[in-house]
């Protein structure tokens, strides 16, 4: 049995990419990713400090395979700082798969960063965007703030709260991420890559009945 956790005011939980497209008949659904729903509604109303983030692409961004011809969703091609995988079109700002799962409650969530919005560039990480040196103003937020500990919980496991967790520890924050929280597409080993990955970079893994 774990301890249980005690919330602070230095506390902030970071709900990750909980929309449309990336739940059940979306365009980029992760397998039952709409079972993180009651699962962050209940963390969430544990939290006095909520952050939501939303994956926000403008039409014909450069993730999408749909902007390079002759590309396929899921293909991978080398851009200059890195490569990148080609997925459907997702999240396009404004439309209904941009928008939260209609059952995600954190009516006191204080900020909602979108990320993914500059044509150019990816961005998995609520910190940095895929050319690993734009940063979203997201740690200067959270420092100004005087937070500590960022939980994390949302979608998708490997990719968006992955990358996120890791970079909120070389921000310079505690980074916990509530396993059961989250899902993920789990292709080719990516999970246990994600757990080396927690466990060399020193991002802690929880449940949620740590909480309760
Ligand atoms: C995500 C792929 C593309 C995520 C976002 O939220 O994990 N994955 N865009
Ligand atoms: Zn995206």
């Amino acid at each position: 049995m774990n301890s249980s956790i005690q919330i602070s005011a230095r506390d902030v939980l970071l709900i990750v990419d909980v929309q449309n497209d990336f739940c059940p008949g979306g365009a980029l659904a992760v397998p039952q990713g709409d079972e993180v729903v009651p699962v962050v509604n209940r963390l969430a109303a544990r939290f006095s400090n909520v952050i939501l983030t939303q994956d926000w692409h403008p039409a014909g961004h450069l993730s999408f395979a749909s902007t390079h011809p002759g590309k396929k969703p899921f293909e991978r091609i080398r851009l200059n700082h890195d490569e990148q995988i080609l997925w459907p079109d997702h999240c396009v700002q404004d439309t209904h798969g941009a928008a939260f799962h209609k059952a995600l409650h954190a009516p006191h969530a204080q900020l909602i960063l979108r990320k993914g919005f500059r044509p150019d560039i990816d961005s998995y990480s609520a910190f940095r965007e895929n050319d690993r040196t734009t940063r979203t103003g997201l740690a200067a937020c959270l420092v100004e703030r005087g937070f500590e500990r960022v939980f994390l919980a949302g979608l998708a496991y490997e990719y968006c709260v992955r990358v996120s967790a890791v970079d909120a520890v070389s921000s310079g924050f505690r980074a916990l991420v509530i396993e059961d929280a989250c899902r993920g597409f789990g292709r080719d080993g990516a999970f246990e890559e994600t757990r080396r990955e927690f466990a060399r970079t020193g991002v802690v893994h929880l449940k949620s009945a740590d909480f309760f």
